[in-house]
């Protein structure tokens, strides 16, 4: 005799894609108790569906179906949670865990009588942290973000600041991803997402016209609030780990600021690429000494990135007009020029690939593609991802 077991077919799993879902952030502080519920709710949910099954075990038609149950755990084969959804064949969950969360499905009939596992899924939430080694491509969208992993083909959104706001994605708290967080010039104020906790602050740090220039200065592993104030040529650095404010002059109004750990010691360096003469002024952290390098000319962007992965920032720029990056290697002080983009693209290099070394890479804003040099295999992407007024960038 064959159990007669309702059966359940496959069970996917899918982000919920939500692009905007709370309060903008002005109010932020006004409602700080009654926002968190709907922060977790619009960055952790999950929503499962199922096929709904037609036979029992034994191949006879089902036709007392009542209903499923949800089962979920963080690990495989082992469920902690469960949830009896009713007669549905898709369910939110906004209450797993951070990190890898697996979940089977159940059927039961009007008996009580349950079927066995359906097959297993996953999903890893990490907050907004969808890169781990790898960076992810983001999009930042009057407000909204839209991050994406071109690599686990995952992606996430989100709404964490409003049209105007300045992104600038960091690890403030220590927990090992990028967070969200904004800049808002109108009025000087940090907005950091903590993804671990699910909570928010913020900081009011700078003023109108400042250029935000987050950074880990003092190596404690958190990013550290900073910006740099082009009328004065001044730094202004919040240190995480002492919670103080420093300031240091280095550079003048024109400078474009250029934050990267040159010496490899773990602590971001002030350092300033200057237009005029196409000069780098870098202060290193681990002596305090300072040196000059010509490297670019005019209106070059200085892309800062570890290309030959060595661990230490190197010197680079990215020349619009003809689409070719210079770079000047730290480990062995060669350089080399490679025509990777065209004009009207905007440089966006990071190691979207986690090979330790930072890949070529641009965002073209007429088609919304990124293309990328991937340093492991010298290969290219090419991902869709952005449409024309998108602010793109590593994450
Ligand atoms: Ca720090
Ligand atoms: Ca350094
Ligand atoms: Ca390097
Ligand atoms: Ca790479």
């Amino acid at each position: 005799m064959v159990a007669r077991l309702p059966e359940v077919n496959m069970l996917n799993v899918q982000w919920l894609k939500r692009p905007s879902c709370f309060i903008a952030l002005s109010s932020l502080l006004l409602i700080m108790s009654s926002l968190h519920a709907t922060v977790e709710d619009a960055l952790s949910a999950t929503i499962l569906s199922w096929r709904a099954p037609s036979t029992n075990t034994d191949g006879t038609p089902l036709t007392d179906l009542a209903g499923y149950k949800l089962y979920c755990g963080t690990q495989r084969g082992v469920y902690t949670q469960s949830v009896n959804v009713g007669n549905v064949t898709k369910y939110t969950l906004t209450t797993l865990p951070l990190g890898t969360n697996y979940c089977v499905a159940t059927a039961y009939d009007t008996t009580g009588t349950e079927s066995a596992y359906s097959n297993e899924v996953s999903k890893i939430d990490q907050g907004m942290a969808v890169s781990g080694k790898q960076s992810g491509m983001a999009l930042f969208r009057n407000g909204s973000w839209y991050l994406y992993n071109s690599e686990s083909d995952i992606y996430y959104s989100a709404q964490w600041g409003v049209a105007g706001d300045i992104p600038v994605p960091g690890d403030y708290d220590g927990i090992g991803s990028k967070e969200m967080a904004v800049f808002r010039p109108s009025n000087g104020t940090w907005y950091i997402f903590n993804a671990a906790t699910r909570t928010q602050r913020a900081v009011k740090f700078g003023a109108n016209g400042d250029i935000p220039v987050p950074g880990d200065y003092d190596g404690d592993g958190k990013t550290d609030i900073a910006v740099y104030r082009p009328s004065e040529g001044n730094w202004y650095i919040k240190s995480s780990s002492t919670n103080t404010n420093s300031i240091v002059k280095w550079g003048v109004s024109t400078d474009v600021p250029a934050v990267g750990d040159y010496d490899g010691d773990g602590k971001a360096d002030i350092a300033v690429y200057r237009p005029s003469n196409g000069t780098w002024y870098i202060l290193n952290s681990s002596t305090n000494s300072s040196k000059a390098v010509v490297w670019g000319s005019g209106s070059d962007v200085p892309v800062v990135g570890d290309y030959d992965g060595d661990g230490k920032a190197d010197i680079a720029v990215y020349r619009s007009s003809n689409g070719t990056w210079y770079i000047l290697n730290s480990s062995n002080n060669s350089s080399k020029a490679v025509v990777w983009g065209s004009s009207g693209d905007v440089p966006a290099a990071g190691d979207y690939d986690g090979d330790g070394k930072a890949d070529l890479t641009v965002y073209r804003p007429s088609n919304g593609n990124w293309y990328v040099k991937k340093s492991s295999t010298n290969t290219s992407k090419v991902v869709k991802w952005g449409i024309s007024t998108d602010t793109a960038l590593a994450y």
